[in-house]
């Protein structure tokens, strides 16, 4: 059993990320065995919901003449377009059937509908805090595993985020699956690498 100190953060296992869902990732429900019986070591679970309202402004249907996958300007910066995924409330923003969901904390994100929000602690423009930050230091809390869906986007952003605001972070690279656009993935590898993240198979 893991210490008090370690709590492991499970990113967007939900149905639109899964085969059969809006946005699936290749493989996205072959981590949920694993994920469940890795939650078993943990006394701190997390789970990450993302939780759009509909017509979000990260959608490319939100975009007149715009195609998913496409790269825009946001006043925040750059932002992939992606097809409508996870409204909330809908069966796609629900979390995969198999998933153990008995966890301390559930934070969803991707709310706002004018930003997108890939990392668990700060929207996309690197500045609005979810919260998540303040819940695991007052529970003194250091040091996080993450796993989850997509490794190369929400996972990528939220260990990314965890390592700069000082917490000891590893990725499980066998219990995430990538999106991968554009070299996306190779791009977050080497980014986590040089965050300081710990990457372990
Ligand atoms: C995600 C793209 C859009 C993710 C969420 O969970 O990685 N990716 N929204
Ligand atoms: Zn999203």
């Amino acid at each position: 059993m893991q210490p008090l100190t370690h709590a492991l953060i499970v990113i967007d296992m939900q149905n639109d990320f899964c085969p059969g869902g809006a946005l699936a990732v290749t493989g996205g429900d072959d981590i949920v065995d694993g994920i469940n019986a890795l939650m078993a070591d943990f006394q701190t679970v997390i789970l990450t919901q993302d939780w759009h309202p509909a017509g979000h402004s990260s959608f490319a249907s939100s975009h007149p003449g715009a195609a998913p996958m496409q790269v825009v300007d946001m006043p925040y910066g750059p932002q992939v377009l992606w097809p409508d995924h996870c409204i909330q409330g809908t069966p796609g923003a629900a979390f995969h059937q198999g998933l153990r969901t008995d966890g301390d904390l559930i934070i969803r994100k991707g709310y706002n509908p004018a930003i997108d929000s890939y990392s668990a602690f700060f929207e996309n423009d690197h500045t609005t805090p979810t919260g998540l930050e303040g819940y695991l230091r007052t529970r003194g809390i250091t040091t996080l595993t993450m796993v989850g869906l997509a490794l190369d986007f929400c996972v990528n952003y939220s260990a990314v985020d965890a390592a700069k605001l000082g917490f000891d972070v590893t990725v499980h690279t066998l219990l995430s699956r990538g999106i991968d656009v554009g070299g996306s993935l190779d791009a977050a590898l080497d980014g986590m690498k040089a965050a300081g993240v710990t990457l372990t198979a």
